[in-house]
């Protein structure tokens, strides 16, 4: 409501002023000798400096852009299909890069170049074939070498060979986490279905395929280097979005459907940590935080953690009040720190068993409790017979 009366104070004010700069313009008549509303020549040099002078404030501020916040795009991808997907960017960038400098400087510089001027006369012509063609044929032609190169890409990111030896690991977004399930050792996923969620199956997994006896699910992603890791991606409530920028990877989760994306990581979470573009930046973002931490600790607050560098898997669809905070660790294991760290996760088949085990004693208990408390009732009832008896016999 407040938002709406400031917008309205503000029209309002906007059509007052408009008003009184037409009132001044009424007081300016014949005072002036040039009160013609027809543009001398000397509007029309200052038209065509001040455009000029646009044209300038793009490109210094493009320069400016580039330098300033040109580090902030994402560095050395850490997966093979990375550097096909960056190539096509820079590919892009590059293109777009050029055409921008050459058409806005053509742009502006015709506007300058044929102002207008009192002895000069516009030329008319209805249309020129030649014209027509050129800018026509030359961004068909670039834009059907880019789409064809994007499909290349593409198809080569998106192909996985079935008889390939693949990690399978499934990502199962829901409102406002994600969890990882690993195939096990058949490496074959069980089927899962969203109806089947009960307890400690929290992602439905159908406890009657047997493919799904040996399967692990965990909240931390580890992959292991150098190996394709073909993820497939459900969701249970809304879209959401499997974004590992690192990795140039990004696939929507869809209610109802299962996703797939693949690729294979080549740094190590610890090999990427030490890059030197990497250490700069974590250094960057340290000595801004020990700066941050001496302002809070001066007002009473707690400083701040030191960072370290991890991959992270997030959501990259705005799919509710948390989406912000919906993300997970990814850590990029060697061959065998992967084994090793699978090999001590325990089946989903073993924490149900587990969950359903530690369900029952405390069931026995109760029936105990409850058996205890039907004897006391009984043993009352008893006494409370023979004392009334008794009672009776004394009477008499
Ligand atoms: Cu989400």
């Amino acid at each position: 409501m407040t938002s709406l009366l400031v917008i309205i104070v503000l029209v309002l004010l906007a059509v007052a002023l408009w008003q009184l700069t037409k009132i001044f313009d009424l007081t300016q008549v014949g005072s002036s000798s040039d009160d013609s509303q027809v543009a001398s020549d000397n509007d029309n040099n200052i038209q065509g400096y001040i455009m000029f002078g646009f044209l300038a404030f793009i490109y210094i501020f493009t320069i400016y852009g580039l330098l300033k916040w040109g580090n902030l795009a994402l560095h050395t991808p850490a997966s093979e299909h990375g550097l096909l997907v960056d190539n096509l960017m820079n590919i892009t960038w590059v293109l777009i890069f050029t055409v921008q400098v050459i058409t806005q400087g053509l742009l502006y510089w015709f506007s300058f170049k044929n102002r207008g001027h009192k002895d000069r006369k516009a030329l008319f012509f209805a249309d020129s074939n030649k014209l027509e063609a050129i800018w026509s044929i030359i961004p068909s032609v670039v834009l059907a070498c880019l789409i064809l190169y994007g499909l290349y890409a593409w198809n080569n990111i998106m192909f996985v060979d079935k008889d390939e030896d693949v990690v399978e690991i499934e990502l199962y977004a829901q409102q406002f986490k994600w969890t990882a399930r690993y195939a096990g050792n058949d490496n074959v996923l069980g089927k899962a279905n969203v109806r089947l969620i009960e307890g400690v199956n929290t992602l439905g997994v159908d406890m009657s395929d047997p493919n799904s006896q040996d399967d692990i699910v965990v909240s931390e992603l580890h992959i292991p280097k150098g190996k394709k890791v073909h993820f497939k991606m459900r969701s249970q409530d809304v879209l959401h979005s499997a974004y590992m920028p690192h990795f140039r990877a990004q696939m929507n989760c869809v209610p109802g459907m299962v996703t797939e994306f693949a690729f294979v990581p080549t740094y190590t979470t610890a090999e990427y940590r030490e890059l030197p573009f990497m250490v700069e930046k974590v250094a960057h973002i340290n000595k801004l935080r020990a700066e941050k931490s001496v302002e809070l600790v001066a007002k009473g607050g707690t400083a701040l953690d030191p960072y370290t560098f991890d991959y992270l898997l997030l959501c990259n669809k705005i799919c509710g009040a948390s989406h912000y905070n919906m993300q997970m660790k990814v850590v990029v294991d060697t061959p065998e720190e992967y084994k090793k760290w699978l090999s001590e996760k325990t089946t989903l088949a073993q924490d149900i068993k587990a969950a359903a085990a530690a369900e029952k004693p405390a069931e026995g208990v109760e029936g105990a409790a409850d058996t205890t408390a039907k004897i006391k009732d009984t043993v009352k009832a008893v006494v409370d017979t023979v004392k009334a008896a008794v009672a009776k016999v004394a009477m008499k």
